[in-house]
């Protein structure tokens, strides 16, 4: 993991505190907009009153996709959603940072000598500062200057990366990183320099990052919606009335399936998880994938999406760019939706398909004597959000089933002309939606998990966290493979259809529990947690 979150370290920008000239928020934008990699916002007078400025910079930075960290105070970080914390050594412990602020938070640690490294649990940590290597009078109880040798030692011992602070420019920056920091962390050098424009752009040159596009944020709804529509072809077949009246017309549709689905920021996803057009595409996958397990071919999908103010309308345009990627893999249309401003990027779908007449599959039609079986990998795209989570960009089979999932209408399609009559997708993990099988059809589902292939990326992710990876297949969650009940004759010719497709147990008469031969750990991964 050590390399990995080092690329947010190379050019860590902290607010100054005791400037009249220049506003905190204008710091923090001249310094993105420079090329900055992560903001500290660092204020040792901070009041309730600046709260509202605090949320403002965490606005610009979401809008630009940079981290930002608070110093010192965890439950100012929770307050304003903050992507994490930057703490002293004689703050609140990181263990405990991290259990109030959740696994995916972002954790530093001031670290400055080798002894301090030893004692510090660095567990919860995602990196250190470390300094101060030059002599500064930007923090008034600075412990003694280390100069680079004492960065060095640390370095060489830390289990994680190195930000170089204190008195650290753009002439001296290049020093701190041949010396292992991964980038330096900086106050003066940017807000108290005669140009501050100048000075964060020379900062981000010798540091190694670049200027950024400055974004601003959407404005004005309806010319927005303009804009999005203008992607979307009008499909006649299906819609007579496509999207710009006040509702939409269908054309006579069999059997309509109606489904829906959500994707909130800070619940389902974070804004640097992926790009936006993949968020768009993986919440087109994960609504018609209801539609899949149902066997229902996707017609028209109607998007409602809550924008924060922060995003930048481009953002906004990528994030349907993905939705009409996704829509033209089905042939589906957009029927319509609505945008509203929102704390949080958030998007609700609906989805209309055209179902079968003969056949819709039900969670209580599993019968004792089926065996249980899934149509493809599990737990890959739970283990992908774990690297997301911890900057580990080694799996990236991992995190491509994250980013990535596809609604199975393939397999779908190959049960219904079997006749399988119960099937449903897995978001909630294998565990939990077995579960809503045997509850629903009044029966146990014994699993067996030694049958289960295991993925190798799977294995090795598993292995150097040490995590059980049984408890990652039943317990994870957005795998959006097929789990369907049937006996075990017929599976055998699916088999030959979908060569992938395997057995994980069987469903036996009621017994004591729904579920049993569960491995340790598998309890159904919920959202809520990221
Ligand atoms: N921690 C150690 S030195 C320092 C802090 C916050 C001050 C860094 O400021 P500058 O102006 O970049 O030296
Ligand atoms: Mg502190």
């Amino acid at each position: 993991m050590k390399s990995d979150f080092a690329n947010n370290l190379r050019f860590y920008f902290i607010t100054d505190d005791q400037l009249p000239g220049l506003s905190v928020i204008d710091q923090v934008e001249i310094a993105i907009k420079a090329g900055a990699t992560l903001v500290q916002y660092r204020n040792k007078r901070f009041s309730i009153n600046d709260i509202s400025g605090v949320e403002a910079i965490r606005e610009v930075c979401r809008r630009h996709a940079v981290p930002f960290v608070i110093n010192d105070d965890v439950l100012l970080a929770k307050a304003v959603a903050a992507d994490g914390v930057h703490l002293g050594q004689t703050d609140t412990p990181p263990s405990v940072a991290r259990q109030v602020l959740g696994p995916s938070a972002i954790i530093g640690v001031s670290v400055s000598t080798p002894a301090e490294l030893e004692s510090t649990d660095l567990t919860p940590c995602n990196y250190i500062g470390t300094g101060p290597v030059y002599a500064t009078d930007t923090k008034a109880d600075a412990k003694a200057v280390i100069g680079l040798s004492g960065l060095r030692a640390v370095v060489e011992k830390a289990p994680v990366p190195v930000v170089a602070i204190g008195g650290v420019n753009e002439k001296n920056v290049a020093d701190c990183m041949a010396q292992g920091a991964a980038g330096g962390a900086v106050i003066s050098c940017i807000t108290r320099a005669e140009a501050p424009e100048q000075a964060a752009v020379e900062f981000a040159r010798a540091s190694g990052t670049k200027p950024r596009e400055f974004l601003s944020a959407w404005q004005d709804e309806f010319s927005l919606i303009d804009s999005l529509l203008s992607f979307f072809p009008v499909n006649e077949s299906a819609i007579r009335v496509p999207p710009g009246d006040d509702a939409a017309l269908f054309n006579p549709i069999d059997q309509p399936v109606v489904t829906t689905d959500t994707q909130r920021e800070l619940v389902h996803f974070r804004m640097s998880w992926q790009s936006m057009a993949e968020l768009g595409q993986k919440a087109v996958e994960i609504t018609f994938s209801d539609l899949a397990a149902s066997y229902a071919q996707p017609q028209a999908l109607f998007v409602n999406l809550g924008i924060p103010r922060y995003m930048a309308e481009n953002s906004v345009l990528e994030l349907y760019e993905g939705i009409r990627k996704g829509l033209d893999r089905h042939a589906a249309c957009l029927g319509g939706g609505n945008i509203s401003a929102a704390p949080e990027l958030t998007i609700d779908l609906f989805a209309v398909g055209s179902g079968r007449p003969d056949i819709f599959p039900l969670r209580k039609n599993a019968r004792p004597g089926d065996g249980v079986y899934v149509t493809g990998p599990l737990g890959l795209a739970r283990a992908g959000l774990r690297c997301l989570e911890a900057g580990d960009e080694r799996f990236p089979d991992l995190i491509d089933y994250f980013r990535h999932p596809k609604a199975r209408f393939d397999a779908a399609a190959v049960l219904a002309e079997h006749g399988v009559s119960c099937v449903m997708d897995i978001s909630d993990g294998l565990a939990g939606d077995a579960a809503h099988i045997a509850k629903a059809s009044g029966l146990t589902i014994a699993f067996e998990p030694g049958e289960i292939p295991i993925a190798s990326q799977l294995s090795q992710f598993c292995d150097k966290y040490e995590f059980p990876v049984q408890a990652f297949m039943f317990a994870g969650g957005e795998d959006y493979e097929l789990l369907f009940t049937c006996p075990p004759e017929v599976f055998r010719e699916i088999k030959r259809q979908l060569p992938i497709a395997f057995s994980v147990g069987k469903c036996l008469n009621l017994q004591q529990a729904y579920l049993i031969g569960l491995p340790a750990g598998a309890i159904s991964y919920r959202h809520g947690n990221t």
